[in-house]
């Protein structure tokens, strides 16, 4: 029997800590439906702490994220209250065991999706769009993992920031993205790179949510996945990312 209740409390407590641990160990033979298992039930343990869910997080959305990683099927993950970050704030180091930040899109919905949707009918439930920068933070030993370890640790998710809310109707599917960091650019893309149309992973995100027995709720939050190679974090860097025609979205680093 393999015991994911164990696992879970393991991947939660290393979170919650930002304590690295071991990858999960291949004896195990993890399946993809037990990983996604071993997410729910470790959110569950940080919702039982008071925070609640605020969406969700694609990732693998990107050849250069695939590439960066290794993995080459996209994941989904958790957004809680806790995770979230203030446009203009500051993220605490050490809450993290080696954080990285990668330049996204994010969608807030208008409309609750409980099944698989066209992305037409996907951008039809959006409310409105922003720039956004995820933190992500592998719980693993030196960031490395196979495609369940990931899915276990709730897709590496830990931060996410997001820049002003946009009109949801305007052309989103090619716009460039500068990432600074200390003002100066240190990675340069397109929301093209993201699926080529960053409403794919929307549509791609009513597909696997739903089909996990997630619905995603009307005012949740869907990142659309990195559309570069994340970056490494260190204590005093401002990070900023400013994506043509949406606008600029930062934050701060400190100890
Ligand atoms: C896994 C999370 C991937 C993305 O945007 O592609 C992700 C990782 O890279 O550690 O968030
Ligand atoms: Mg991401």
């Amino acid at each position: 029997m393999k015991d994911l209740d164990a696992l879970a409390k393991r991947q939660d407590e290393a979170a919650h800590t930002a304590t690295a641990v071991p990858q999960i160990p291949a004896e195990i033979d993890l399946t993809e439906a037990e990983a996604y298992e071993v997410q729910k039930r470790s959110v569950a343990r940080r919702l039982e702490r008071g925070a609640h869910m605020v969406g969700v997080k694609m990732g693998f959305t990107s050849r250069a994220k695939m590439r960066q990683m290794g993995v080459h099927e996209m994941i989904w993950g958790h957004l809680t209250s806790d995770m979230r970050v203030e446009d203009g704030g500051t993220i605490s180091r050490a809450r993290y065991v080696h954080p990285r930040a990668e330049p996204e899109i994010a969608y807030v919905l208008k409309k609750r999706i409980d099944g698989e949707l066209s992305v037409a009918e996907a951008m039809n439930a959006v409310e409105a769009v922003a720039p956004a920068i995820e933190v992500i933070d592998s719980r693993y030993e030196n960031f490395k993992f196979s495609l369940p370890d990931v899915i276990a640790d709730n897709a590496s998710s830990s931060g996410f920031v997001l820049g002003p809310w946009c009109r949801p109707d305007q052309d989103v599917s090619n716009l460039g993205i500068v990432m600074e960091i200390d003002g100066r650019a240190v990675k340069l893309g397109s929301t093209a790179a993201i699926l080529g149309h960053p409403g794919r992973a929307l549509a791609a995100a009513s597909r696997l949510v739903t089909r996990a027995g997630l619905a995603l709720e009307a005012g949740w939050v869907v990142m659309a996945g990195g559309a570069t190679e994340a970056v490494h974090l260190q204590v005093g860097q401002h990070v900023r990312s400013t994506v043509e025609a949406l606008g600029r979205v930062g934050f701060t680093v400190g100890e």
